[in-house]
């Protein structure tokens, strides 16, 4: 005769999740480091806003980065080139970082010579918005090449963002894509959002997410 049980797996994993998560975040703290966990759909433009926010604080500001990804090395070797120090974690078949695996990157990091870390997560918008990682920041970067109705599909990960970039927005019309609708699907999932138009192409609106970043810091400090 056999019993069974009901065990909530998913639950455990989250709340095993979270409690690793404030530990990153108080070492994080105790360093004085600001972390963003930048997440996105594939190819919206995580790894180049990063790139371009290096060129343009990284004289000011002690920046390292981790890069997530299923083989995160590509990624990787793109921050690298700016000689800051890097950490790539390789997710292998999930699709998402978790605590327990920043926890392992901070190890790796020179922690007492950063002021700003940045995480790029794995490109997806459904399971990254379920690990906290212990950062101060989330920002979730769309473009409008993924169609204008990615943000009302996956309200999740935006409810819970403090910054939505809308990027790629040069080319919102050659891909018929209404970027302001884009803006108002992210405001009505979450009213206490602030919300980007970008082109990292043109340089519009990245004036406005060095100032999110550096004001962040300010007050994390
Ligand atoms: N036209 C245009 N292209 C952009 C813009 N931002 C990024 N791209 C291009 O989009 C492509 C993907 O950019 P990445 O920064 O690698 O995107 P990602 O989100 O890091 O991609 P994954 O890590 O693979 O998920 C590259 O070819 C970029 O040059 C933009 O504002 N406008
Ligand atoms: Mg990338």
């Amino acid at each position: 005769m056999h019993t069974t049980e009901e065990v909530s797996i998913g639950y455990d994993v989250l709340a095993v999740n979270a409690k690793l998560a404030q530990n990153n975040r108080k070492k994080l703290d105790r360093h004085g480091i600001t972390a963003f966990n930048i997440m996105g759909a594939i190819g919206s433009g995580k790894t180049l806003l990063i790139e371009k926010t290096i060129e343009s604080l990284g004289k000011s500001q002690r920046i390292g980065a981790i890069a997530g990804d299923v083989i995160a090395r590509i990624d990787a070797a793109r921050f690298e080139k700016y000689g800051i120090p890097t950490i790539g974690l390789n997710t292998g078949k999930e699709c998402h970082l978790d605590a327990h695996l920043v926890e392992h990157g901070l190890l790796e990091l020179p922690l007492d010579s950063l002021d700003i870390l940045f995480i790029e997560n794995v490109g997806n918008l459904i399971c990254p918005a379920d690990f906290e990682l212990g950062e101060h920041k989330k920002v979730v970067i769309v473009s409008v090449s993924e169609g204008d109705d990615i943000v009302e599909k996956h309200p999740l990960i935006f409810s819970t963002a403090d910054l939505i970039i809308v990027n790629k927005i040069d080319i919102a019309e050659a891909v018929n894509a209404d970027a302001d609708k884009m803006v108002s699907d992210a405001r009505l999932i979450n009213p206490r959002i602030d919300v980007l138009k970008m082109s990292l192409k043109t340089g519009e609106g990245f004036g406005e997410w060095v100032d999110f970043v550096k004001r962040s810091h300010e007050r994390a400090c």
